[in-house]
C-alpha cells in the first residue's frame, strides 16, 4: 500500500488480530482524483503531525486535531501508544478542568435524545460539551452511539460541542484506558462537561462509574413490580436516578415512579459519601427540565467540593487507574511476545485435544514470557 492510500489508523502489521485491516482499494475516478498534489500533500501532513503540533492543536481548541490525537490513543499498535502517552505528558498539566458525568439507562430509556437536549442546553449556557460512549459490544454492533447520531443532530452540528463514538477495545488494552485518555485530551481541549454514555448492560456502569464525577441512571416510568426486578446494585452507583419522558400522558406516572424509586433509594447505600441520592423526573422532548439538571449536578459539585469528597474521588479513581493500566500492560506485553505467540498455538491445540492441563499449559507460556524478559 502506498503512503498516500495510508490512512492514519492504519496498522502496519496489520492481520486478522486487530479490530480492524485494510484491503486493497478499488481503482476508480474517486481514487485518481487523490493523485493532486496538493491534497497528497495534505493528507501526508495529517498523518506526520508531530506530537507538539498535536498538543498545540489540541489547546487550540481544533475539533479536528482533538479528533486526529484521539485516534493516536485509540490505536492498537505499540508505536502509537508510545507517542500518545508523549502526547498525553504533554497536555496533562491543562487537564482535570471538567465536571465528568456518567450516563446509564436501558436501551430505548432515552440516553441519546437526554444528552442532545442537555448538550444543547449547555452549549446555549456558554459551556462546551464533549460526548463520550463506553460501550463494550461496539466492535460487534458497530457501537450504539453512531446509529444515535440522527437523535444528536442538533448537538452534532453544534461548534461547541464534540461527539466521538466508542473506541472498539480489540483484544488488548481496552475501551477503559482509551476513554479515560480521551477524557483528558477533551479537557485540554477546553470542554468544560464531558458527558459519558454507557449501555446498561452489566459491566460497564461500573467502568463508567469509576472514571466520573457523578454518575446518573436514566429509567422509564414503571410498574413496582419493575422497580423491585431492577438491579439494586445499578441504584447504588447512581448519584441520581432520572425518570425520563415525563411529558405528555406519561406525565403523572413519572411523578409516581419517582415517589417509589425515592422509597427504595431511602434504604440504599448512596454512592457519594454525604450526597443523598434522588429520584427526579425530566423530559428530554422539552427543555424545560435541562435547568433542573443542571441546577442538581451544580450543587452536587459545590457540595461535595467543600466536603473534598469531589477531591478524594479523583485521587482513588487515579489509583485504580494505575491498577488497570498495569493489569493492561501486562497483558499487551504478554500477548506481543514472541516467545509467548510462537507457543501459544501449540499449548492451545495440547489443550483442546485434551493432552494437557489448562494451568500447566499457562505455567509453560509464563516461564517463557518471564525468561524472554530477563
Ligand atoms: N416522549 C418522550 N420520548 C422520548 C424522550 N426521550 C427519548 N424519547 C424517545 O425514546 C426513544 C429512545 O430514545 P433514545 O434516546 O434513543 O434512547 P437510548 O437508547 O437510551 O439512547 C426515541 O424514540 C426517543 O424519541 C422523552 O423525554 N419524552
Ligand atoms: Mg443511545
Amino acid at each position: 500500500m502506498t503512503d498516500e492510500k495510508r490512512p492514519e489508523w492504519f496498522e502496519e502489521a496489520s492481520s486478522d488480530q486487530f479490530t480492524s485491516f485494510v484491503k486493497k482499494g478499488i481503482e476508480n475516478h474517486q481514487n485518481k482524483k487523490n493523485n493532486n498534489p496538493a491534497l497528497r500533500f495534505k493528507k501526508k501532513k495529517n498523518i506526520e503531525l508531530t506530537i507538539e503540533e498535536l498538543a498545540e492543536g489540541v489547546q487550540s481548541g481544533s475539533r479536528t486535531i482533538l479528533a486526529k490525537a484521539i485516534t493516536l490513543i485509540e490505536s492498537n499498535a505499540e508505536h502509537h501508544f508510545k507517542k500518545a502517552q508523549e502526547l498525553l505528558q504533554l497536555l496533562l498539566p491543562k487537564s482535570g478542568g471538567a465536571l465528568r458525568i456518567g450516563i446509564t439507562g436501558v436501551p430505548g430509556a432515552g440516553k441519546s435524545t437526554f444528552i442532545e437536549a442537555f448538550g444543547t442546553f449547555l452549549c446555549k449556557a456558554g459551556h462546551r460539551v464533549a460526548v463520550l460512549a463506553v460501550d463494550p459490544s461496539s466492535s460487534i454492533s458497530g457501537g450504539s452511539i453512531l446509529g444515535d447520531k440522527t437523535r444528536m443532530e442538533q448537538l452534532a452540528g453544534n461548534p461547541k460541542a464534540f461527539i466521538r463514538p466508542s473506541p472498539s477495545g480489540g483484544k488488548l488494552g481496552g475501551v477503559h484506558r482509551k476513554t479515560r485518555e480521551t477524557m483528558l485530551l477533551c479537557e485540554a481541549a477546553g470542554f468544560d462537561v464531558i458527558l459519558v454514555e454507557t449501555v446498561g448492560v452489566g459491566q460497564s456502569e461500573v467502568i463508567v462509574r469509576d472514571m466520573v464525577d457523578f454518575f446518573m441512571l436514566l429509567v422509564l416510568t414503571g410498574a413496582g413490580d419493575e422497580l423491585q426486578g431492577m438491579k439494586k446494585g445499578i441504584m447504588e452507583l447512581a448519584d441520581a436516578v432520572i425518570v425520563n419522558k415525563a411529558d405528555g400522558l406519561n406525565k403523572d406516572a413519572a411523578e409516581k415512579t419517582r415517589h417509589e424509586l425515592n422509597r427504595i433509594l431511602h434504604f440504599l447505600q448512596p454512592a457519594t459519601r454525604g450526597w443523598a441520592t434522588r429520584a427526579y423526573t425530566c423530559s428530554s422532548i422539552n427543555f424545560d427540565s435541562m435547568p433542573k439538571i443542571w441546577g442538581l449536578l451544580s450543587d452536587f459539585k459545590e457540595e461535595t467540593t467543600k466536603t473534598g469528597v469531589f477531591k478524594e474521588r479523583r485521587r482513588m479513581q487515579s489509583k485504580e487507574w494505575i491498577n488497570s493500566m498495569i493489569t493492561d500492560q501486562l497483558q499487551m506485553s504478554f500477548f506481543h511476545n514472541p516467545e509467548v505467540k510462537r507457543l501459544l498455538p501449540m499449548i492451545e491445540n495440547e489443550v483442546l485435544s485434551g493432552t494437557r492441563p489448562v494451568a500447566s499449559g499457562v505455567d509453560e507460556l509464563f516461564n517463557v514470557f518471564l525468561k524472554s524478559n530477563k
